[in-house]
């Protein structure tokens, strides 16, 4: 193991661009141990007046999707606009695998060697439905390390897509022609989450497929209630693969971000994003002082005991244990 850097070490390194000690910066906001979390925040606070500058965009979609593929692609596009790209990976099924960190990695084979490109795996897991309890914190770290854009790719299961969308400027879906039930359901709901949605895998074969895909998004999208008074969701068909459609994703994009820069609009989301990662914390905070307090240990075994057996209700088990730290108001 390498010398613990110290903040001073830390705050230096990502300014200065050091992608090795943005990386450490970016695992010590993630650790979990106490001790860790003041240096973290000190580190971050810091570093955060220069935060802010880079587009923020998501990359979501179903597994398989093709979202590695598209953003190794993509981020090749953008290397060679002459931007800085980081990707935030975040793959909930790692904490079950534990294999898929590298497997991740391994599929932006080309970003991955790249100089001005930094790409950060991410167990998923705890908290936050599957985005990392410290994406968000990633995600100014490799602001502050001088970078253009930064993509989170996230795999598209529900509260992932919320997660997500609260931390990017734009939410880009990935969705595949002929899965039959592209309207339904879930979907529908990560739909109305899209600023664009690619139908991606357009190549081959499936190019006509994508079409009609494309055609049915746009005419659900348009259906759909109007989010912005900037922007409407668009739908626009890609191949992360051979590379086609994704100079003109990224103009929407792009086009997105100006307008919603424009507009105030952008000021806004990131605003909100702020208030709620704010609450977020406090939530957090309060419950692990809750578990930690005495008072609660005292009687957690049995109150969840109750609460597990149909005793009691949820809401006495909280009403009590809430008592035991104080802060009931019972
Ligand atoms: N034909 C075609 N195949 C693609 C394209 N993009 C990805 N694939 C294939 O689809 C499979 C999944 O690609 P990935 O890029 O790993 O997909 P992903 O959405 O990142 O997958 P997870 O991270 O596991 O959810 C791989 O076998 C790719 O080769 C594409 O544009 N066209
Ligand atoms: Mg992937």
């Amino acid at each position: 193991m390498t010398r613990p850097a110290s903040v001073d070490d830390l705050v230096r390194g990502v300014e200065s661009g050091d992608r090795a000690l943005l990386a450490r910066a970016i695992t010590l906001a993630e650790s979990v141990r106490p001790e860790d979390a003041s240096q973290a925040e000190e580190v971050l606070g810091r570093l955060l007046p220069r935060t802010g500058g880079a587009i923020r965009a998501g990359i979501t979609g179903a597994p398989g999707a093709g979202k590695s593929t598209l953003i190794d692609s993509l981020g090749m596009h953008l290397l060679a606009q002459g931007q800085k790209v980081a990707v935030l990976a975040v793959d909930p099924s790692s904490a079950i695998s534990g294999g898929s960190i590298l497997a991740d990695k391994t599929r932006m084979p080309r970003l991955a060697l790249e100089r001005n490109a930094f790409i950060r795996p991410s167990p998923g897991g705890s908290g936050g439905g599957g985005v990392t309890r410290r994406s968000r914190e990633a995600l100014l770290l490799c602001e502050a390390a001088g970078y253009d854009v930064v993509l989170v790719e996230t795999v598209g299961a529900g509260q992932n897509e919320i997660a997500v969308a609260r931390m990017v400027d734009c939410l880009v879906v990935l969705v595949l022609a002929g899965a039959g039930d592209e309207l339904q359901g879930i979907k529908r709901g990560i739909l109305e989450l899209a600023d664009i949605v690619a139908v991606n895998k357009a190549d081959g074969d499936n190019v006509a497929a994508c079409a009609r895909a494309q055609a049915e998004y746009a005419l659900a999208l348009g259906c759909a209630r109007a989010r912005s008074s900037s922007w409407r969701p668009r739908v626009i068909r890609v191949s992360g693969l051979t590379g086609a459609g994704l100079p003109e994703l990224w103009r929407l994009v792009e086009e997105h971000h100006a307008l919603s820069l424009r507009s105030g609009e952008l000021e806004e989301q990131r605003r909100e994003q702020r208030r709620h990662w704010l609450w977020e914390r406090v939530e957090e905070s309060l419950q692990a002082a809750c578990r930690a307090h005495p008072g609660v240990q005292a009687r957690l075994t049995q109150v969840e005991k109750d609460v597990l057996e149909g005793r009691i209700t949820p809401a006495q088990g909280a009403r009590a244990l809430l008592a035991a730290f104080g802060a009931g108001d019972a």
